[in-house]
């Protein structure tokens, strides 16, 4: 078994209060406890789920200060005593799930991100915009050794959450399903999931770099552009005039849950995933009945959607886009993000931390 040599203090993005200051520090590195395992973090991607943590802008209390991040690929580190299949070196991911309590129903009926007592990471508990982090071992995701960590990262909230959201909507092969947010993480992620499980698409979004992407390298057969074009109507069109068995709704903006019951198929399913701040979903009773649709939420994935979504990758049919920059650079990247001019995924290196240079230094306030 190889040794580590752990040091005491690591870099961190960390802040004290929401919409404040984004500090990139020192602080010290944490302690695993009996069941859980600490991971060297060696990318972690950047979800905007941590950009609704910083902002607080969601009805959900959490740790403060707080080191966000959720999908952080690494090696493990130490290992806990009660630990038995996980050992040093090891390959490891975090996601949002960091433990849940295991006894309530829905633990003991696998659907562990409904525990009223789970810990998220980078929300109520430390996560992975630092060089380590600690998480419940029965919780952390298994990567095998020969998967790149970089591309491996996305898909530890990303991956899951879309692969989870694709098998909650009950499309069949052959069916049509619309990804709205597609040019973004989950969304990039959403067509090649959708893809390889036989899925048709339509990618709704906006930008000709994102209609390229999703058209030419994600496998969408469609792309709508929601600046441009009526949804609905393009929908319609491109669905044989009766809409999408499915809707898997992703965008971080209000009008599009308002909409999508409009261009979904009767019988059809309308899966939330996407979390505007403040928004709600609306849909005419009427016909809702005479057209039996189903609207549901999802949430990330249990620990077997995990290791299924972690499989597609491993087989080869997921590549999603993604960019890779270093811890420091979170404030640019949520600029970015905030925008919606991030196509695909970004991912922080966590290896690559030094002290900030004037300008950086710079930016980093900008974003107080
Ligand atoms: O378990 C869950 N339910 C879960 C898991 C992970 C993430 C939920 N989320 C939530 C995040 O908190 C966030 O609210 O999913 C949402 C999308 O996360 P993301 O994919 O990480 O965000 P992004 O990369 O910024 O992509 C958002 C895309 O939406 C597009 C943007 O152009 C961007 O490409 N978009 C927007 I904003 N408005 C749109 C609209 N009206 C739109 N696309 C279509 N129509
Ligand atoms: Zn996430």
């Amino acid at each position: 078994m190889p040794e580590y040599a752990i040091p005491t203090m690591q870099w961190a993005q960390v802040f004290e209060k929401n919409g404040g200051p984004i500090e990139y520090k020192q602080i010290p590195v944490p302690t695993p406890g009996p069941d859980e395992i600490l991971i060297n973090v060696k990318y972690t991607g950047v979800c905007h789920t941590d950009l609704h943590a910083w902002k607080g802008d969601w009805p959900l209390a959490m740790k403060l200060p707080l080191v966000g991040g959720h999908e952080g690929a690494g090696v493990v580190v130490a290992v806990g005593e009660l630990v038995k299949d996980i050992k040093i070196g090891d390959h490891a991911g975090i996601k949002w799930l960091n433990s849940s309590c295991g006894q309530c129903d829905f633990c003991m009926a696998s659907d562990e991100p409904i525990c009223e007592s789970a810990v998220l990471s980078g929300y109520t508990r430390d996560g992975t915009f630092q060089q380590y982090a600690v998480v419940n071992a029965g919780h952390a995701a298994r990567i095998p050794k020969h998967l790149p960590l970089d591309a491996m990262a996305p898909i530890l909230c990303g991956g899951i959450t879309v692969y989870k959201a694709l098998k909650e909507s009950q499309a069949k092969a052959g069916n049509t399903v619309v990804i709205t947010g597609a040019g973004g993480g989950l969304g990039t992620l959403a067509l090649q999931y959708a893809k390889a499980m036989g899925f048709r698409t339509i990618a709704v979004d906006t930008g000709d770099e994102k209609a390229q992407i999703c058209t030419q390298k994600l496998g969408a057969e469609v792309f709508v552009d929601f600046m441009k074009e009526d949804v609905i109507e393009s929908v319609k069109k491109h669905t044989g005039g009766l809409g999408a068995h499915a809707v898997i709704l992703l965008a971080v903006s209000e009008k599009p849950f308002q909409q999508a019951t409009e261009y979904c198929r009767s019988r059809g399913t309308v899966v939330c995933v996407g979390l505007p701040a403040g928004a709600k979903i609306t849909a005419g009773v009427f016909s809702t009945v005479v057209r039996m649709l189903t609207i549901r939420g999802s949430y990330v994935g249990n620990r077997l959607d995990t290791q299924e979504a972690i499989d597609f990758f491993a087989r080869g049919l997921i590549s999603a886009p993604y960019k890779v920059g270093k811890l420091s650079e979170l404030p640019k990247v949520y600029e970015l993000m905030e925008k919606g001019q991030i196509a695909g995924r970004y991912v922080l290196d966590t290896s690559v931390c030094a002290p900030l240079q004037g300008h950086e230094r710079d930016r980093m306030l900008t974003m107080s």
